[in-house]
């Protein structure tokens, strides 16, 4: 039943004490969240996890990047777990590594050598890596326009993995013209552009969250013909369409501290993963917080964290057979590492 598992957690988490961290991140379940030591987006938990000297077990209730992450920023001897190896990333999965190297060769042959390459944290750890060979670096939405703005110091161009829409997002605000940003298609190995392509100042790889992707201009105008007052927050994993029409748009942390700031009766309709919605719309009874998509929109691989897998993943520790650990090879965790320390040493 729940409550044995839920029992058992606690009592697992209690024989290991400080041995044993548990991040949970921002998209978990409840069920889940309940148990987390620290919330957090992906780089806050991964950083929390490398400053926590005395956890040997870091179970990450998040996503396969977040987990790697977490490993290249941990010691060798902390072990990394992740609950349910099926949580992977839809938008980390659109960008492979090999795709990735054969439009480098392509683009180079159309831009030289005047391309900065920046990938999104929701990525895997090959693609940091990649980045962090050639001079690049890693990007949350929090830093992205620091970061945009530093890599255009670098070069002309900056080669933008795997959320196009992070990246034209960040472009527009920075001043950049649409014409200005060329999509680059990995299937069809195809840039797609209008106008000159001596123009182009950011190559953006199509990728997306197909969770932030659910919010659409329709549901926007809906919106505001019920709630004339609503405030409408989203994230910039949403379309540039979405995210123009919008009120204000930010990364998760900015969303949650949003809403604390918000005064009481206000409306909001918030463009992120269902779960976090639901939990700030419990938190701010006194606002109306609901999702900007009525058929809300859960992030199904998050999802896959729950009691039983966490439980699982704690018995595995306790058994001493830890399962499910995540290991980023030697050489990719440490150009991953350049990647992720020139974020950090800017942001
Ligand atoms: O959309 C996601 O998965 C986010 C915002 C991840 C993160 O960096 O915390
Ligand atoms: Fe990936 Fe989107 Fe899920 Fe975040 S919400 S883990 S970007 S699929």
């Amino acid at each position: 039943s729940t409550e044995e598992m839920e029992n058992r957690i606690q009592e697992i988490k209690d024989k290991f004490g400080t041995r044993l961290y548990i991040p949970g991140h921002h998209y978990q379940k409840d069920e889940v969240i309940q148990f987390a030591d620290d919330t957090g987006d992906s780089l806050k938990l991964a950083q929390l996890s490398a400053n926590n000297e005395l956890a040997e077990y870091i179970v990450f209730c998040g996503v396969h990047f977040m987990a790697e992450t977490a490993d290249i920023l941990t010691n060798d001897n902390q072990k990394v777990l992740l609950p349910d190896m099926r949580a992977g990333c839809s938008m980390a999965d659109m960008a492979d590594i090999e795709q990735t190297e054969r439009a480098w060769i392509k683009l180079q042959e159309i831009f030289g050598d005047t391309m900065l390459p920046l990938t999104y944290v929701n990525s895997t750890a090959a693609i940091k890596a990649f980045c962090g060979k050639h001079d690049g670096a890693t990007v949350t939405s929090s830093n992205a326009k620091k970061m945009v703005e530093w890599a255009l110091t670098q070069k002309e161009r900056i080669f933008f993995l795997p959320d196009q829409h992070l990246g034209r997002n960040t472009a527009f605000d920075l001043g950049i013209a649409l014409e200005e940003m060329a999509i680059w298609d990995p299937e069809l190995e195809k840039l797609e552009f209008d106008g000159d392509v001596n123009d182009i100042k950011v190559i953006l790889w199509k990728g997306y969250c197909s969770v932030h992707e659910k919010f659409t201009v329709e549901n926007i105008e809906e919106v505001r013909k019920q709630h004339p007052e609503v405030n409408i927050l989203v994230h910039p994993e949403c379309s540039h369409e979405v995210v123009q029409l919008s009120d204000y748009d930010g990364s998760t942390s900015y969303i949650i501290n949003k809403l604390k700031d918000a005064e009481a009766n206000t409306i909001w309709a918030i463009g992120t993963e269902m779960n976090l919605v639901k939990r700030l719309s419990q938190i701010h009874s006194d606002k109306q917080v609901f999702s900007l998509n009525p058929n809300m929109c859960p992030c199904l691989t998050m999802n896959r964290i729950d009691l039983p897998h966490l439980l699982w993943s704690l018995e595995s520790i306790e058994n001493g057979n830890p399962i499910n650990q995540i290991t980023v090879e030697k050489e990719v965790a440490e150009n991953a590492l350049l990647a992720v320390n020139r974020m950090l040493q800017r942001a």
